[in-house]
């Protein structure tokens, strides 16, 4: 029913409206056109199709409906959870694992990237136990690639980077036996313990959930992060635009979507080759305009200033005006149906990961020894499409953004006027002008209302809670301006004469989802600097995902929990079927952790939990 279709975005709805093609299918109409309600089994977490004497569905309490194995819904919604934790982790290792080959080529003068940041390159060194003595900046990268390279397949042991989490937060994690061994070694061991007959102790299994996730953030997405900024950049703060208004008329549009900066950095290096702007002329074009979608965009906004397109609702929309030549997709979160869209069009749909192919894509092998060379392959197929775009409509609207909040420039800005430091920050934390910072997270879904980011960043910086922002929710929140310095007049006065002193946005964009690691090192070195208690959960800090949708956002969120920090995620959650686990993950692990899950549907209902925590932590300190 075309009525019941809810269109987020007032941009995609003027797209859908004005596309020159009738009745593009996107997944809001997928939503309003399912035929059969979401499984209640599999939405609480209680289905089960671990082995092949099911599917088994149980419900709570209810004798008979155990598992023919026996399970009961704590074990079952244990296991799913943990398999969740387990594949959003992984992807985010894999990535990982992509920068880190990236870096040590480009540390042997194998790819055409540069070690940037030689300032950063000799601090995480130094922060992972290596001697920087005398060593040139080629030789330091290939020793600290190789080391964390060595920490992926290591079986025992502690990852370097967690060594940077507050002495007892380290402790309580060696305490519980949960400190991470290796980055691949706890997935492995997650799928074992939930295949059928293994681990039946919900508790157990959520250990090791969390000890996986920890691998995530405190190992893969900290790699990630740190080693991209050595080798592109570190991010410090920069103006651009997003919306899919930033397509542009007269240039040849190729949109590049995915994860990896590694893909996107090489084509941001390709659209200013002398030779490929030659080609554009040929064609009739002034240019290449490359906006990223999802994460990648986030990367290449943070590090490069290239605008965004779209976030993660916005793929298949961004496709529909009718104006890309090209879009160019790596890994995650990426819908298959981009693919029939594109066709739609002249839009060439290239996939470029080994691990992803989508029927109907152009798959060029992307490999970081030629990336330039390859990058120039697709720009030079986007620029031939040029003189096929037919008819198409380019919205008008775009939005000014201030991205590059990296955990270095926040030291930075908010340092104070002689050195950099987060005293100035924790001191108006502690004088109150500053309630306390939050984080929203995590993707857009269409099934919510699509202001949940929006309304809860709004209703949080009027109470003077700092917020801080990476991934698609980041893009949406930049759409309606909140990330732009003149936002500040929605400021409570505290915030806001903090924030106006240093011409800082109330709403810091911090990068992609890996990006999520600066968040753990900002809190680290909160409690470092001193003032707000001893160890992350003692924080006046709260983390949200009101639109989580995939699997990754929940490792984030666990990674958050086990680091201390309470988190609302909605407007569902993947346990709820089972009492017991529910307890755990919303009530007992703030005594395991200090933080804990919670579940909100409406934006009043996260703002009230955010602000009740902040507030319950200040009390605590005595502030
Ligand atoms: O890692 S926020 S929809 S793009 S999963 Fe995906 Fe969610 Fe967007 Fe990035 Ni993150």
């Amino acid at each position: 029913n075309e009525s019941e279709v809810l269109i987020q975005t007032e941009t995609n709805r003027e797209v859908l409206k004005n596309a020159p093609v009738e009745n593009i299918v996107t997944a809001a109409h997928r939503v309003a056109g399912r035929s059969v309600e979401p499984c209640l089994f599999g939405q609480g977490g209680t289905c089960c199709r671990n082995c092949n004497m099911g599917p088994c569905q149980i419900i709570d309490g209810v004798e008979q409906m155990i598992g023919v194995c026996g399970a009961d819904a704590s074990t079952v919604a244990a296991r799913n959870f943990a398999r969740i934790v387990a594949g959003g982790a992984a992807s985010h290792m894999d990535h990982a694992r992509g920068v880190v080959m990236a870096f040590l080529a480009t540390a042997k003068g194998e790819a055409p990237y540069e070690i940037k940041d030689g300032i950063k390159l000799r601090q995480v060194a130094m922060s992972i136990g290596i001697d920087v003595a005398e060593k040139s900046k080629e030789d330091l990268a290939i020793e600290v690639g190789e080391k964390l390279m060595a920490e992926f397949g290591q079986q025992e042991g502690g990852l370097s980077f967690v060594k940077r989490a507050p002495k007892p937060r380290q402790e309580l994690w060696k305490k519980l036996g949960i400190g991470p061994r290796g980055v691949d070694r706890e997935i492995t061991e997650i799928m074992h313990r939930t295949h059928m007959g293994v681990d039946q102790h919900y508790e157990n299994l959520l250990f090791q959930a969390a000890r996986t996730a920890l691998a995530d953030g405190w190992g893969a997405s900290m790699i990630a992060t740190e080693l991209s900024d050595v080798m592109f950049g570190t991010p410090v703060p920069i103006r651009s635009r997003v919306d899919i208004g930033v397509l542009k008329e007269d240039e040849v549009n190729v949109t590049v979507h995915g994860h990896e900066p590694i893909l996107a950095e090489a084509l941001g290096m390709a659209a200013r080759d002398p030779e490929i702007l030659e080609e554009c002329k040929k064609v009739g074009a002034k240019g290449i305009n490359l906006a990223g979608v999802c994460c990648t965009g986030n990367e290449i906004l943070m590090r490069k200033g290239f605008p965004i397109a779209g976030s993660f609702i916005q793929q298949e929309v961004v496709l529909a005006t009718g104006a890309v030549e090209a879009m160019v997709v790596d890994v995650q979160c990426i819908m298959q149906n981009v693919s029939r869209v594109a066709e739609q069009f002249h839009t060439e749909l290239i996939t470029t990961s080994d691990k992803a192919k989508i029927p109907g894509a152009t798959h060029i092998s992307f490999d970081e020894h030629r990336a330039l060379d390859i990058a120039k392959e697709i720009l030079k197929r986007a620029i031939k499409k040029f003189p096929e775009r037919g008819k198409h409509f380019v919205p008008v609207r775009s939005m000014d953004v201030v991205a590059g909040f990296s955990h270095e420039t926040i030291n930075y800005m908010l340092g104070g006027r002689f050195r950099a430091s987060y005293k100035p920050l924790n001191d108006n934390i502690i004088n109150g002008r500053i309630r306390g910072v939050a984080a929203i997270v995590g993707c857009d879904n269409y099934r919510v209302t699509e202001e949940m980011h929006v309304e809860i960043a709004k209703e949080l910086i009027a109470n003077d809670v700092l917020v801080l922002v990476t991934g698609c929710a980041a893009t949406s929140i930049g759409r309606t301006g909140l990330l732009s310095p003149e936002a500040l007049d929605q400021a409570g006065p505290g915030l806001r004469e903090v924030l106006e002193a240093v011409g800082c946005p109330p709403v810091l964009h911090m990068g992609s989802c890996v990006d999520n690691s600066r968040i753990l090192i900002a809190a680290t070195e909160m409690v470092r600097t001193g003032g707000l208690g001893e160890d992350i959960y003692q924080l006046p800090a709260v983390g949200a995902a009101p639109q989580w949708m995939s699997e990754k956002a929940v490792a984030i969120g666990q990674y958050f929990v086990s680091s201390g920090v309470d988190v609302v995620f909605g407007p569902t959650f993947p346990i709820t079927g089972s009492k017991v686990v529910s307890d755990y993950c919303f009530n007992k692990m703030k005594d395991v952790y200090g933080g804990s899950w919670h579940l909100a549907k409406k934006p009043s209902e996260f703002v009230n939990i955010m602000v009740d925590t902040i507030n319950q932590a200040r009390k605590d300190l005595g502030i």
